[in-house]
């Protein structure tokens, strides 16, 4: 893989659902050797720290269960920001934190390539849709609705406004085992490419994902990937407060980055529920640490030929 700066931002984002602790996650990084596994694919390195969310206030929100509303607007606001400022300069890879980073992530790195007047695609590595809004989740935990606000479903009121929509057939949602009844109704609406685990064991990991980088390719549009932990079986990942069983295993999961590299087309990163708190002595920060290394160009055994298609 060719030489890339990858741009390390700390998002301790631990406002997108009740239990706490995913804002140790940008720290477990760093502690598993993050950088150092970067740098020696011979990759280079910056890390701008971490941040901390715009400070915003806001009326209450129709639904009562919406939990920390203002705190989640703030990330929002600022890590749209924070993506737009470093996706000209590198690969941003951001360092959750839970999914409720995502809303700003997102929304910043299409708003870059709607700049840059690249497509944009998004996958969504993950157990769960993420595609609620802030009127349909009864659990009220933002870290629930990062897909349903970059594509631009109302019910956002209160958040930056979503300057460039993502189309929903640009999303490849592969992992799914756990999906709600609004986020199903919504999803029966739309294209975005659900992959989930009965897809998975008919079709294995690696056909869906092929079908989804070569359209990426065709248009030579940025991939921003949103790996959640939960999309790998508890069994082998178990600091993440969402377990679903009947997850990805390691195999797969290095097969997916293995991919995303061969396909030259991935752009930006998020890592995201990492909760350390939940960890067996770091197995889950380390396997995290090395997905991402195998995203970067880490092979076992290389074989010049070897492509996903
Ligand atoms: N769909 C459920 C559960 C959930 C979504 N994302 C995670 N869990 N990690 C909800 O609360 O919205
Ligand atoms: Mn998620
Ligand atoms: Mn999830």
């Amino acid at each position: 893989m060719k030489q890339t700066h990858c741009i390390l931002i700390g998002a301790p984002v631990d406002c997108g659902k009740r239990r706490r602790g995913c804002l140790m996650g940008p720290d477990a990084y760093r502690t598993a050797g993050l950088a150092e596994a970067i740098t020696a694919l011979g990759h280079t390195v910056e890390d701008r720290g971490n941040l901390t969310p715009d400070s915003v206030t806001v009326p209450d929100h129709p639904n009562p269960a919406v939990y920390k509303l203002a705190e989640n607007i703030g990330w929002t606001q600022t890590l749209a920001q924070a993506a737009r400022d470093a996706a000209p300069h590198g690969l941003p890879i951001f360092l959750g934190g839970d999914h409720a980073l995502a809303l700003g992530t997102v929304a910043g790195m299409a708003a870059h390539a709607q700049t840059a007047g690249r497509p944009f695609f998004a996958l969504w590595l993950d157990a769960h849709s993420d595609i609620h809004t802030p009127n349909t989740t009864d659990s009220g935990n933002l870290h629930g609705t990062p897909v349903g606000y970059v594509i631009g479903r109302d019910g956002f009121d209160g958040f930056p406004p979503v300057t460039a929509k993502v189309d929903p057939a640009h999303i490849c949602m592969i992992g799914l085992r756990s999906v709600d009844g609004p986020e199903h109704a919504a999803l029966l609406d739309m294209d975005v490419d659900v992959v989930d685990m009965r897809r998975i064991d008919e079709e294995g990991i690696r056909a869906p994902l092929a079908a989804f980088l070569d359209r990426v390719a065709a248009v030579d549009g940025m991939l921003h990937v949103s790996l959640d932990v939960d999309f790998l079986d508890p069994s082998v990942a178990p600091a993440v407060g969402t377990t679903v069983p009947g997850g990805a295993t390691v195999r797969e999961g290095h097969l997916v980055m293995e991919m995303l590299c061969d396909s030259g087309s991935v752009t930006s990163l998020d890592l995201v529920e990492l909760n350390p708190f939940l960890d067996d002595r770091g197995k889950t920060a380390s396997l995290m640490v090395d997905l991402t290394a195998s995203l970067l160009g880490r092979r076992v055994f290389d074989r010049p030929t070897r492509s996903h298609g």
